[in-house]
C-alpha cells in the first residue's frame, strides 16, 4: 500500500499508531498498534515514561511496515504543555514530568498579582493553569534545577519524539501555544515573558507551522524501522486537540466542538483570539490551531475521573466491564452534581474517596455503588458542558447552534445522551478517531494530495 501516512497519537491514557491512505476522496484508516501510556510516581514526582513511549512508537511503525504499508510521512501529536530538555549533544536531560505533578501547586497565584493577570491574558490569550509549561518552568527555575542550567533546547512532547526521529529540534506552533509563553496575536514567543522568568532565550527555538516538514528520518532510524530514507516527519497540528478539531466536520454555522477524552475541550474555532476580561474570567483559552486558526475553548476535566475509577476498581478486583458500568449507571437515580474541575480530582490517590469526600463536604448524596459513582461523574460532565455553552453564548456574536463531540469519549452513549438532554441544541457524535484523522489530513495537505480538508468525503 503506497503513499501511507502514519499518525502517531499519544493521549494521556494510551497511544496509537494509525496508517492511512486517500483514494478519490475516501480516507482509509487502520489502527496498527495501541499501547498504554502510564504515569510513573517516583521519588517526589510524577513522570511520563518517555523511553518506553519512544520504543512503543517504533514498534508501531515497524508493524505498519511489516503489514506492507509503504510509509510516505509520519506526523506526531500528543497531549499539551509537557516537555523535555536536551543538552548540546541532544541527550535527554530527564524524563518529562507529568503536568499532574504537584510541583506547580500555588505558583500562578505567586507569579501574578491581580492586574498583571489581565495584561498577561491580553498578550498570551491562554487561561492561567498551574499545569502549563510556564509554571512548570517557573518551579524549576525557583529551585535552581540543574537540568535548566545545562539545557540547550526545550522541546514539547511531539517536538521531542520528532527530534529523536529526525535529529532536527524545532517547536511546532499549536503545541507551543499550550505553554502560555506565546503571543496570541503574533503567534511567536513572548520574549519579555521568557525574560521575566529568567530563562535563556535560546532554549526556545524556531516555531514551525502545521504542514511544515520537520525533517527526514535519521539513517539509523530508517535501518531500525525498515523504511526508506525519504520518509519525512511532518509537523502536524501536534497538540492532540488541534488535530482533533481540524477533523470536525465543517458543515453548519455556529457549531461548537467537544473533543472528548482524558480531557474535555469545549469551544469554537475562530480566526482571531478573544482577549477580553470577560473571556479570561469565564476561563477561556485561545490555543493555536491548524491553518493559523484559534481554538477558543475551556479545558474541562474529562473522562479522566472515569478512567481513574476504572483503574482503581481493577486493582481492587471489582467489576470493570464498561458496558456493565454504563448500564448500572443508566439505571441509577443519584442526583449529585460535582464540580469536575475541582482540584480534589486532579490527581488523587483514590478517586472514589475524592468524589465521596466532595459530596459529603457539599451536603450531596454520596455515591453508594459503582453505578452511582459513574452516573454522578457523567451527569456532572454533562452539566459542565451546558455551563460552557452558556458561557460561549455570552461571548460570541451568535449563539452556538450545534455541538460536535469527537474523540474516544464520543463512544460513551450515556454521556452523549445526558449531554444532549441538558444542552438543548442538536448534538452530533464522531468521528471517534478525530485526532488521527486531523493528523493525517495535515500530512496529505503537505504532500499536496488534497487541497483542503473538505475534499475528504468519506472515512472508512
Ligand atoms: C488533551 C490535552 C488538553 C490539555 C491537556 C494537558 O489531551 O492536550 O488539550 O492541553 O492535554
Amino acid at each position: 500500500m503506497n503513499n501511507t501516512y502514519l499518525a502517531v497519537d499519544f493521549g494521556g491514557g494510551s497511544g496509537r499508531v494509525m496508517a492511512a491512505s486517500i483514494h478519490r476522496g475516501i480516507l482509509k484508516l487502520e489502527e496498527i498498534y495501541r499501547f498504554p501510556n502510564r504515569q510513573v510516581r517516583m521519588g517526589n514526582h510524577i513522570y511520563w515514561d518517555f523511553l518506553a513511549l519512544f520504543e512503543e512508537m517504533k514498534t508501531g511503525i515497524r508493524q505498519a511496515v511489516r503489514r506492507g504499508y509503504s510509509v510516505r510521512s509520519i506526523g506526531i501529536d500528543t497531549w499539551g504543555v509537557d516537555f523535555g530538555l536536551i543538552d548540546k549533544e541532544g541527550n535527554l536531560l530527564g524524563n518529562p514530568v507529568c503536568y499532574r505533578d504537584s510541583r506547580t501547586d500555588g505558583l500562578p497565584e505567586e507569579f501574578f498579582d491581580g492586574p498583571a493577570l489581565s495584561a498577561h491574558y491580553a498578550e498570551t490569550g491562554i487561561q492561567v493553569m498551574a499545569i502549563n509549561t510556564l509554571f512548570q518552568l517557573y518551579s524549576m527555575q525557583k529551585k535552581g534545577d540543574a537540568q535548566l542550567e545545562v539545557a540547550d533546547r526545550l522541546l514539547f512532547m511531539p517536538d521531542l519524539f520528532s527530534y529523536y526521529l529526525t535529529g532536527v529540534p524545532n517547536n511546532e506552533y499549536c503545541i507551543a501555544s499550550t505553554s502560555e509563553l506565546l503571543d496570541a496575536r503574533t503567534r511567536t514567543w513572548n520574549r519579555t515573558l521568557i525574560e521575566s522568568l529568567g530563562l535563556r532565550q535560546s532554549l526556545f527555538g524556531e516555531i514551525v507551522m502545521p504542514g511544515t516538514v520537520r525533517g527526514k528520518l535519521k539513517k539509523e532510524i530508517c535501518e531500525e524501522l525498515g523504511v526508506s530514507e525519504e520518509v519525512e516527519v511532518i509537523a502536524v497540528g501536534s497538540h492532540d486537540t488541534s488535530s482533533a478539531v481540524f477533523a470536525v466536520p465543517e458543515a453548519g454555522k455556529n457549531r461548537a466542538f467537544l473533543s472528548s477524552g482524558t480531557w474535555s475541550l469545549l469551544g469554537v474555532e475562530l480566526d482571531e483570539p478573544i482577549l477580553s476580561e470577560e473571556a479570561r474570567k469565564a476561563g477561556f483559552t485561545n490555543e493555536g490551531g491548524v491553518g493559523g486558526k484559534i481554538r477558543f475553548l475551556q479545558n474541562i476535566t474529562g473522562l479522566w475521573m472515569l478512567q481513574r475509577l476504572i483503574a482503581q476498581w481493577k486493582e481492587e478486583g471489582k467489576e470493570t466491564d464498561y458496558e456493565y458500568l454504563m448500564t448500572t449507571a443508566e439505571k441509577s437515580e443519584i442526583t449529585s452534581v460535582i464540580d469536575v474541575d475541582d482540584k480534589a480530582f486532579q490527581s488523587p490517590m483514590d478517586m472514589e474517596a475524592a468524589i465521596a469526600g466532595y459530596c459529603r463536604k457539599h451536603g450531596y448524596q454520596v455515591p453508594a455503588s459503582q453505578g452511582e459513582c459513574v452516573r454522578c461523574v457523567l451527569q456532572s460532565l454533562a452539566q459542565r458542558y451546558k455551563q460552557g455553552i452558556e458561557q460561549l453564548n455570552r461571548l460570541l456574536p451568535a449563539p452556538v447552534e450545534q455541538l460536535h463531540i469527537v474523540g474516544g469519549g464520543c463512544r460513551n452513549h450515556l454521556l452523549n445522551r445526558l449531554t444532549s438532554e441538558v444542552v438543548g441544541i442538536p448534538v452530533y457524535a464522531g468521528p471517534v478517531e478525530a485526532t488521527a484523522i486531523g493528523n493525517i489530513l495535515v500530512q496529505a495537505l503537505a504532500a499536496g494530495e488534497i487541497k483542503d480538508r473538505n475534499e475528504i468525503k468519506e472515512i472508512i
